[in-house]
């Protein structure tokens, strides 16, 4: 090294708080360069101990519109590159999540096939169920806690199985501009049980199995229905209110929070972000995108203002990177949302078994 000084003050710099004046993140790429386990390995001992995992789910046939979400994992993480957990102090906050009593890595994606849904859904919950099964790092709190990146929404239907199995029945805010909560028979069109379980009916589907609360809530919706009066009578059976986009402009971001603390209070809660929830003037790249929608701003100080709620799982969905522009809008913006319910996370942990 000695005789190679420029080698040696290569390595000097090389510290992780150093990368972001050095030109950017070296090596493999995971969420905001975090340290990425293989979680699903056969044996135990080779899994380092993790609080909160981060998991893709490159899942996209159960879209009703333009697919393409089976490569929203990577374009999430591709929007991700500039945070360094070292340097990620917030402005808002003044904490660094990432810094604080919980170990957060990333266990890459979880291997689905493309051409069977009922199995690639199978398998997702598989991954899903051992990532969740393994002993947590922080033994205060032995079951880890998973964010999962979409994938299109059905994929949120595995983790609630999973979240199911140690913390009960959720409430789930439900960030989205579609209710999600169709009847089979309304949006698959009782064509054939494959095609009734898909990103449109997973809520109803997730009700029937017990895994959500009557607590449940909608944020964003602004979609038109398919039915004028069963749509909506059925998505309360299934257990949900609805805040509209609009409600926003009339009753602020903080009113939003209220509304979301109350309806969910006492219980645990799953939050899933649709991206299109979003204006596509925010997220252009999306399965199926509404105008009028909220702007990137407003989610983000929405679902900051959600501090106190145990969130016992969470999940970005429906980013599908090729309809995004060249300034990565949509991926820029899901990563953000994924370091909101880290915060979250982190700010409230939950004990539940394992
Ligand atoms: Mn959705």
């Amino acid at each position: 090294m000695a005789s190679r000084p420029h080698l040696a003050a290569l390595a000097n710099t090389m510290t992780s708080q150093s990368w972001m004046f050095f030109g950017g993140p070296s090596g493999l790429m995971s969420y905001a360069n975090l340290p990425y386990v293989q979680c699903l390995a056969s044996d135990d001992q080779d899994v380092d101990r993790y609080d909160i995992a981060i998991v893709g789910a490159p899942f996209d046939t159960g879209v009703t519109a333009r697919p393409g979400a089976r490569f929203g994992p990577n374009g999430i993480r591709a929007g991700s590159r500039r945070i360094a957990p070292e340097s990620a102090w917030s402005m808002y906050t003044g904490r660094n999540s990432f810094l604080e009593w919980a170990k957060i890595v990333d266990c890459g994606d979880a291997p689905l096939t493309f051409l069977d849904n009922t199995v690639a859904l199978k398998q997702l919950t598989k991954t899903h169920k051992v990532i969740s099964s393994r002993e947590a790092n922080n033994t205060e709190y032995p079951a880890p806690r998973i964010i999962t990146l979409g994938g299109d929404h059905t994929t949120t239907l595995p983790a609630l199985r999973s979240t199911y199995d140690h913390f009960g029945a959720v409430s789930v805010i439900h960030f989205d501009s579609h209710i999600d909560t169709w009847d089979p028979e309304v949006l698959g069109g009782g064509i054939s049980h494959y095609a009734g379980v898909n990103h449109g009916t997973f809520l109803h589907i997730a009700h029937e199995e017990g895994l959500v609360l009557n607590s449940s809530i909608h944020a964003g919706i602004r979609a038109p229905l398919a039915n004028k009066k069963y749509d909506l009578k059925h998505d309360k059976a299934c257990g949900f209110n609805i805040i509209t986009a609009r409600e926003l402009d009339r009753i602020g971001t903080q009113g939003v929070i209220d509304k979301l603390k109350e309806r969910t209070a006492g219980t645990k809660v799953y939050i899933s972000v649709d991206i299109d929830v979003l204006d596509p003037a925010y997220a252009p790249a999306t399965g199926t995108a509404e105008v009028g929608g909220w702007t990137t701003r407003e989610l983000l100080t929405i679902l900051d203002g959600l501090t106190g709620i145990e969130v016992v799982g969470g999940d970005v969905v429906e980013v599908s990177p090729i309809y995004d522009n060249r300034g990565e809008t949509t991926q820029l913006a899901a990563a953000e949302v994924v370091h909101s319910l880290i915060y979250l996370m982190v700010e409230t942990p939950v004990k539940g078994k394992l």
